[in-house]
C-alpha cells in the first residue's frame, strides 16, 4: 500500500461555509448602499478575505481609505463569526467522514490546504479537527490561490512529494492551485465550472472505495 497526501479544501468541500461569507458581504455592502449578486458571490470562492473586499468594493463602485478597508474587514469577519459559532455536526457535506475515515484507516496522509484564517475554529465546530495531521490555512500563506502555495505547504507539513498529493478543491482557483502544484485534482461539485480538474464528482457520496484504491496505488 503506497502513502498519498490528501488535501482538503475547507469551505465548498467539508461544509458549505459560502453562504455564511455571502450573507456577512451582503450585509456590508448594503450597509454601503450597494448590493451583489449570488452569481457575483461565486467569485468569492476560494478567494481570500483581503480580494474578497477588493472585488466586493470594486462592484459596489467604492473607493475607501486603508483604515477604512482594515474596519470592513474586521466588521465582515466579526459578523461571519457569529455564523460560525453557530455550527455542529450537522453542517459536514454529506459522506465527508466516511472518506476521511476510510482514508485514515489506510493509513494516508491527511492535510487542510485552505484558504481561511478561520479554518480551525470551523473544523473544531465541527469536530473534524483530530482527523488532519496537517493545518495550512489563510494565516500560514502569502500567496493566495490559483497559486500553489498553499497545497505545496501542505505536502511538506505531510512530507509527502507534491506529485503523491491528491487535493479535493470546489474552487476554479484552487483546482488550478493543484494543478499548477502538479498534484492529481479532484474538483467537488459541477464538471461545467471545474473541467480543469482531472476528475470531478458531484460530492462526496460519489466517491467510492475503488476509486480512492486506485488513486492511492497509481
Ligand atoms: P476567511 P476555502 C475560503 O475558504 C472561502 O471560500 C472564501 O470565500 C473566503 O473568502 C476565504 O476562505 C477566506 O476566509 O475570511 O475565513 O479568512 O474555500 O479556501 O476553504
Ligand atoms: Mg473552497
Amino acid at each position: 500500500m503506497k502513502t498519498k497526501g490528501f488535501i482538503f479544501d475547507l469551505d465548498g468541500v467539508i461544509v458549505d461555509t459560502a453562504k455564511y461569507h455571502f450573507l456577512a458581504w451582503k450585509n456590508l455592502a448594503n450597509s454601503l448602499d450597494f448590493d451583489f449578486t449570488e452569481t457575483q458571490n461565486e467569485q468569492l470562492k476560494g478567494v481570500s478575505r483581503v480580494e474578497s473586499l477588493k472585488k466586493i468594493l470594486a462592484w459596489g463602485n467604492k473607493t475607501v481609505s486603508d483604515a477604512k478597508f482594515q474596519e470592513l474587514m474586521t466588521l465582515k469577519n466579526t459578523e461571519y463569526l457569529e455564523f460560525i459559532d453557530n455550527m455542529d455536526e450537522s453542517e459536514i457535506l454529506p459522506d465527508v467522514p466516511k472518506v476521511l475515515d476510510y482514508l485514515i484507516d489506510e493509513n494516508q496522509g491527511i492535510a487542510l490546504g485552505s484558504a481561511s484564517k478561520n479554518a480551525r475554529r470551523i473544523l473544531e465546530k465541527v469536530h473534524l479537527l483530530p482527523k488532519f495531521q496537517s493545518i495550512v490555512d489563510g494565516n500560514d500563506v502569502s500567496k493566495a490561490k490559483p497559486d500553489p502555495e498553499v497545497f505545496l505547504n501542505a505536502a511538506t507539513a505531510l512530507n509527502i512529494k507534491p506529485e503523491d498529493c491528491v487535493v479535493f478543491e470546489d474552487s476554479v482557483a484552487g483546482v488550478q492551485a493543484a494543478n499548477t502544484a502538479n498534484m492529481i485534482s479532484i474538483g467537488i461539485g459541477s464538471q461545467d465550472v471545474l473541467y480543469e480538474a482531472d476528475y470531478v464528482f458531484k460530492d462526496f457520496t460519489e466517491i467510492s472505495t475503488e476509486f480512492l484504491n486506485k488513486i492511492i496505488n497509481n
